[in-house]
């Protein structure tokens, strides 16, 4: 029923943002990884060669000399370093252009404000959606009146989610589109993504709230631009159940 891609970057801006920064850190691990394990390999063996007389033999009343060359101690601290501070640098980055859209757009605080999302009827290059998380299922509401249990979302135009909770602590989350946010009572939190892909994805709640928790689960159905226009003008008549995409 949903789809569950190898790799979620072609399905949504924010999935693209998210995978590129686990690529990342991939490539920093396997790196590192591959130092580990190759000085694991060949530093004992290096030294079992050396058999009386290494640097570790210890004699009574002699002071051990150098155990390590300062630029090859210096070169690894220095690795060490600059690897931390890459990641660092790296994840600062990609968590800002994450925020980017919501920190350029004027429409997030009027989205955050808005008591009643119809003011924003009619605007064709954002979507805002409400999401409604309650003990236990999601309500989604749209500009034009549409409330569904499912959501329902354009392919290639910037969505933002008014979140809010009528209860307890929710988290709202499309894992494969790499969208999540909390659901706070008495707090509005926005956020955005940019599908890309039409297809069915998974929608869960991943704070734990309660014994219905793991059924807080419906679907993200991405429709192309022209058929989400034809369900959202019907204004909700036409039942879309799911979209398979191949
Ligand atoms: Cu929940």
């Amino acid at each position: 029923m949903f789809h569950y891609p190898f790799n979620p970057a072609e399905l949504s801006k924010t999935a693209e943002l998210w995978w590129n920064l686990f690529g990342f850190y991939l490539l920093v691990a396997i790196i590192i990884g591959a130092l580990v394990y190759a000085g694991l390999i060949f530093i004992p063996l290096y030294y079992a060669r050396r058999r009386g007389g290494g640097v570790d033999e210890i004699q009574p009343g002699v002071i051990p000399g150098e155990r390590g060359r300062t630029i090859i101690v210096g070169a690894i601290v220095l690795l060490i370093l600059g690897s931390f501070l890459t990641v660092f640098v790296e994840s600062y980055i990609s968590v800002n252009k994450l925020s980017e859209p919501l920190q350029e757009l004027e429409i997030v605080d009027e989205v955050k404000k808005a008591e009643d999302i119809s003011i924003f009827d009619g605007r064709d290059d954002i979507l805002v959606v409400e999401v409604v998380g309650f003990q236990w299922g999601w309500t989604f509401r749209y500009p034009n009146g549409i409330e569904t249990d499912k959501l329902y979302l354009p392919q290639n135009r910037l969505v933002l989610f008014r979140v809010v909770s009528e209860d307890v602590f929710h988290t709202f989350t499309i894992p494969d589109l790499r969208v999540k946010i909390d659901a706070i009572p008495g707090q509005v939190n926005v956020f955005w993504t940019l599908p890309e892909k039409p297809g069915t994805y998974r929608v869960q709640c991943y704070e734990l709230c309660g014994v219905g928790h793991a059924e807080m689960i419906t679907k993200a159905v991405v429709l192309p631009p022209e058929l989400f226009e034809f369900w959202y003008d019907s204004l909700g008549e036409v039942i879309i159940e799911s979209l398979e995409v191949r």
